[in-house]
């Protein structure tokens, strides 16, 4: 049916009476019977992307772009006087994700699609998401982010499995949502729900009671785990998601006239991070259930799980205790044991057990031991885990270790969020980049078409009006879209420095109060959600508050300087920021940021990068090289040399720099009290001071001066078009 018909049947209205509302859902009907029809795509060998986040963004733009069809609905449209961009704002964006982990599972899936592979995505279906973020006297506070309507993309599968607990059993549901690819094909996005999950045991903010399950379990992505309730509400969902997982590769396999003692050969298992590592003894267990004998059952599984580690930070690798699993999974203790017993026995190395002294089981461990890959996410990283985090396990598999750099899907990061350059590119090179990348070597051609450059400088300064329209319209928010937009967005937390850029704010509020006048205004923007139980990064959230309403009150420095935190930031708000951008901010202390993709996503859509040499943006660099990316900071083996000596004294910093007094002291200065809490200013004063754990002090004088660089390049639009097109040149194409 067509969408004329489609609207009809359901309203018996033509196009032009109907409301956003009723012309969103009828094109997500007419979409998603579009995508039933087109085949899966096929191969012997399946892949099971198992994650605990996909951070999908909103469906219906990116579905019609896939489909071939978004120009001849959006034309459709507007001759019945209506808006795409309007119906686009009816519909709720999935809150299935947090950061860039759920993103990247996210781009894969498309990738999948429109790369003809055979593998689908499996995950949970959380009713109320991560937390929507809500912005009351400067303060973050959770709220419910409820997302999933009675139509929806999500379909209700005949799937169903009964999951065994310590002392009780689940009835799951699986639900699908098509994943459609730029080729006609189409993966499939599992989602495993339970039956009995009740919405009302949400109380105050996102209070619930954690003890009950059977209502709890698929209610929110990542419950606090500040207690012992929360973590093994965690260890409850995690083995949820991989048995349901296990559940259907099996049965698929044997449905496509599989052999199980050849699982390996019929399916992978991709471990994205620790949250799915039970489905290694999950899997063995089922294997064992259905007769296969234990040493062969560990061999198949062994040769059919991979694992992608996203981070070194210590407290993020997941280390449950034996307890937990206990109580939540005892099916799987024998299995665990087992496995560990064999790596005791065989490695004379306690850093490798799986099963540690303190009777924590260690997630990572046995991924690597009981997998056949295990993969970091740029360059860097991958060096880091093979010679410093994991170099006892390199040592033992050094073939298993791969680098995969992270990339993006440049249908939602080009052709979705900025049409007019897509269509500026599309006018100068013709359609083929839209599927192959590479093709974008081909705009080096007018590095020096200054007719081009200027239209790349029109289509930016139309995108930055248009998110100053988005932002009064949503949230109040005024830009001056003759500003700099500076913008850092991504999780809050402390390795990603947005306190650097805060302190970098007040150090130029001081400037222009002295006279110092920039020679365009300057907008620095943020996005990020804390997580609820990380009080130092809500703290910085209520710097960066505090100090967008204080500047914002400033007659004095408001005309030149302006601090924007957007509220719950997401992908439908990256989707507007990211084409807006003129600088993005990339600043992690170098050696913590594994990968980063943000990073991409704004240097193919114009912006210039201000960073260190740190997760992808070290490759990143090598591509577009020093005038697309403003190197700053100290390199990661000095960070890790001042670990390991415990050397780094954030104090010395403070009483040895101006600057950096003036700004850290500011953050309880009486102009800050007046607009913020005591006690989060202090808190974070103190820790600054006397912590610093990421090292902001020791590379903030080199972060002014690249800052200054950069504003100052700013300056001469032509020379900014000219090095922004140059890394389209050939040979320094950015290939991610
Ligand atoms: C969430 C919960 C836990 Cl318990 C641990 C980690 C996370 C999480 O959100 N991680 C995450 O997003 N990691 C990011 O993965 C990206 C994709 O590989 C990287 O680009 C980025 O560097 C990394 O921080």
């Amino acid at each position: 049916m067509n969408l004329q018909e489609i609207v009809t049947k359901r309203t018996g209205k033509a196009i032009s009476q109907c409301s956003n509302e009723e012309l969103y859902f009828s094109l997500l009907e007419m979409t998603k019977g579009m995508a039933e029809e087109k085949v899966s795509n096929e191969g012997k060998r399946k892949l099971y992307y198992i994650s605990a986040e996909f951070l999908i963004g909103k469906l219906l733009s990116n579905n019609l772009i896939n489909l071939g069809i978004y120009e001849d609905v959006k034309k459709l449209l507007a001759d019945n006087g209506k808006s795409l961009a309007e119906i686009e704002e009816v519909e709720p964006e999935p809150s299935l994700g947090n950061g860039g982990l759920g993103r990247l599972a996210a781009c894969f899936l498309d990738s999948i699609a429109t790369l003809g592979l055979n593998g689908d995505g499996v995950g949970l279906n959380y009713h109320y998401g991560l937390f929507k973020q809500v912005f009351e006297n400067n303060l973050q506070h959770e709220t419910p982010n409820p997302w999933i309507e009675k139509e929806s993309w999500l379909t209700k599968t005949d799937r169903a499995y009964t999951i065994q607990f310590g002392g009780f059993n689940l009835q799951s549901r699986m639900y699908d949502i098509d994943v459609l690819g730029y080729n006609n094909r189409t993966t499939k996005l599992h989602l495993f729900d339970v039956e009995t999950v009740d919405e009302s045991l949400v109380g105050d903010g996102i209070d619930f009671d954690k003890e009950d399950i059977k209502k709890n379990l698929t209610l929110f992505l990542y419950p606090d785990d500040s207690d012992d309730k929360g973590r093994i509400l965690r260890v409850y969902q995690q083995y949820f998601m991989v048995s349901n997982a296990a559940r259907l590769i099996i049965d698929e396999t044997l449905a496509r006239g599989g052999d199980l003692h050849k699982l390996n050969e019929y399916a992978v298992v991709q471990i994205n991070d620790t949250h799915p590592s039970m489905v290694i003894p999950e899997l063995i267990r089922l294997l064992m259930e259905r007769g296969i004998l234990m040493d062969e059952a560990i061999d198949i599984v062994s040769k059919t799980c991979a694992y992608t580690n996203h981070t070194i930070l210590a407290e993020a690798l997941e280390k449950w205790p034996i307890h937990f699993l206990e109580k939540a999974v005892p099916q799987l203790m024998p299995i665990i044991y087992e496995l560990n017993s064999r790596v005791v026995k065989k490695f004379d190395d306690k850093s490798v057990a799986i099963i540690d002294d303190e009777r924590r089981v260690h997630m990572a461990h046995m991924d690597i031991h009981y997998g056949y890959s295990i993969n970091g996410v740029a360059y860097l990283h991958t060096e880091i885990l093979k010679n410093s985090e994991l170099n006892n396990f390199y040592k033992i598999y050094p073939e298993k270790f791969y680098n995969k750099t992270n990339g993006i899907t440049f249908r939602r990061w080009l052709l979705h969020c900025d049409p007019e350059l897509t269509a500026l590119f599309e006018s100068l090179i013709g359609d083929g980049f839209k599927k192959d990348a590479t093709e974008l070597e081909k705009l080096g051609a007018f590095v020096n078409d200054e007719t081009v450059l200027q239209k790349i400088l029109d289509v930016k300064n139309a995108k930055k009006a248009e998110l100053k329209d988005y932002l009064a319209k949503t949230q109040g928010i005024e830009l001056n879209e003759n500003s700099i937009y500076d913008i850092q967005i991504k999780r809050l937390h402390e390795y990603k420095r947005q306190q650097m850029n805060a302190l970098y704010v007040i150090h130029k509020y001081f400037e222009i109060k002295a006279g110092k006048k920039p020679a365009r205004p300057i907008t620095v923007i943020f996005g990020a959600k804390a997580a609820p139980a990380y009080v130092i990064a809500k703290d910085i959230i209520h710097l960066i508050l505090c100090l967008q309403e204080l500047i914002s009150k400033d007659p004095e420095v408001s005309p030149y300087l302006k601090v924007v935190m957007v509220e719950n930031y997401n992908v439908t708000l990256a989707e507007k920021l990211i084409p807006a951008a003129d600088i993005h901010e990339q600043i992690s202390l170098a050696s913590k940021e594994a990968s980063g993709t943000s990073n991409m996503k704004f240097m193919l859509n114009g912006a210039v990068a201000i960073g260190t040499m740190d997760g992808a943006n070290v490759e990143m660099h090598q591509f577009v090289g020093d005038d697309n990316i403003y190197i700053f900071g100290e390199t990661s083996e000095q960070v890790i040399e001042h670990y390991a000596k415990a050397d780094y004294v954030s104090r010395s910093y403070y009483d040895n720099d101006e600057n950096i007094r003036r700004a850290i002291d500011f953050i309880v200065s009486d102009e800050m009290m007046a607009v913020g809490c005591r006690e989060n200013l202090e808190r974070l004063y103190n820790e600054l001071l006397n912590k610093d754990w990421f090292m902001t002090l020791p590379d903030f004088e080199e972060y002014v001066a690249a800052k200054e660089r950069i504003f100052a390049d700013y300056e001469d639009r032509m020379a900014w078009a000219k090095k922004n097109a140059r890394k389209h040149e050939p040979g320094r194409l950015l290939l991610i």
